[in-house]
């Protein structure tokens, strides 16, 4: 409004004539601004901001949190233009997460999207599993049933090399919702792939919060400490999503009474996996409700704004001890290093079930 009222004064307007042209405009919008900020309803920023778009790729373990976020993700073929999913051994072995995002895929009735099945264990450490959390089927709530549509052929290392060297510069984002193996072995053969990367994001690593796995650990890194470093050290610009973040975006019993409301089988999908999911963490956290962790992730790209984050050093311990696998964050900048992630520390929790429980609404 200011600059519009001054570009419409005419140029041979002396500065107090223009002055006291602009001057009750100004004054006018200020007042209509207050005005409406006092009585509007609060409007969520999922509402008020257009979402990014993004060419993206999702590498992920499913894991109940991951079948949410690709259901999120599928959802929103306008912003997410997702070229293909790459499974990881994670939450459950290989097998079952190549198997869970062939379900999710499934649910979405989204065959065009290839799944490239990709490592069956970590890099050097002996492989851990989640099943404690997620279910022997790594989905809780659910029937789970073998779908017809196989995954492509080929390995999910080759697709991210033959993929990112095709892409354009900066031009695929990396959505990580697993131990990051798949990443780690694919930088490791060809370097040069970070070329065609705009962007990581990632679910892992902990802070302010403590670990899930061990009191210093978070699963993803926990899982593949080695991998997470090197991703971390690869110099593609990267933001994490922690547990300081998604233990604080919770479910309540009306968030997930509304997706079960919507009427169509995901909302009723995502509501029975949820509602399995989230015993655990409220009762061994004493939480009001529970994280939905991957999700966030996709919250993130879709919505940056419902988060606030800052740029910082992390490290990861990869050492044998009461560390391993502990994501070490220089919060306050002390080791004068140079910043490689946005570390995402607080969320709008009602705009991100919002925004999930609107793109879940899309879906059949
Ligand atoms: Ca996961």
């Amino acid at each position: 409004m200011h600059s519009r009222a001054a570009a419409a004064a005419t140029p041979s307007s002396s500065p107090s004539r223009l002055a006291a042209m602009v001057f009750p405009v100004l004054l006018l919008g200020l007042v209509a601004l207050l005005t409406a900020s006092l009585i509007a309803p609060k409007a969520h920023a999922a509402d008020a901001t257009p979402a990014s778009t993004h060419t993206l790729i999702i590498d992920t373990d499913p894991g109940a949190d991951d079948v949410i976020a690709l259901l999120f993700a599928m959802a929103s073929p306008e912003h997410l233009k997702i070229q293909a999913l790459t499974t990881v051994a994670g939450n459950v072995p290989l097998a079952k997460t190549s198997r869970n995002a062939r379900l999710a895929r499934e649910w979405a009735k989204r065959p065009d999207i290839a799944i490239y099945a990709g490592a069956p264990r970590p890099l050097v450490r002996t492989p851990i599993y989640a099943a404690d959390i997620h279910g022997s089927e790594g989905i809780t709530g659910v029937k789970v049933h073998e779908p017809s549509q196989p995954l492509a052929d080929g390995n999910a290392v080759d697709y991210l090399i033959r993929t990112l060297r095709a892409a354009p510069e900066k031009s695929v984002t990396l959505a990580m919702l697993g131990p990051e193996t798949n990443l780690a072995l694919a930088l490791t053969q060809a370097p040069d792939i970070t070329r065609g990367l705009r962007e990581l994001v990632l679910m892992g690593g902990a802070h302010f919060n403590g670990g899930n796995i061990t009191p210093t650990a978070e699963f993803n890194v926990f899982a593949d400490p080695h991998a997470a470093e090197i991703v971390l050290k690869s110099g593609v610009p990267i933001t994490m999503l922690p547990l300081d973040l998604t233990h604080n975006v919770l479910t309540s019993p009306e968030r997930i009474a509304r997706l079960r409301g919507l009427g169509n089988q995901a909302g009723k999908t995502v509501a029975d996996i949820l509602d399995a999911y989230v015993q655990h963490d409220m009762q061994y956290y004493g939480l009001p409700g529970g994280p939905v962790h991957d999700a966030t992730v996709v919250a993130y790209l879709l919505q940056p704004s419902l988060f606030r984050g800052r740029k910082v050093n992390v490290e990861v311990d990869s050492r044998e001890g009461l560390g391993f696998g502990q994501t070490v964050v220089d919060w306050y900048g002390g080791l004068k290093k140079p910043a490689n992630v946005n570390w995402i520390a607080e969320g709008d929790a009602q705009g991100f079930f919002d925004l999930l429980t609107q793109r879940i609404s899309r879906l059949p």
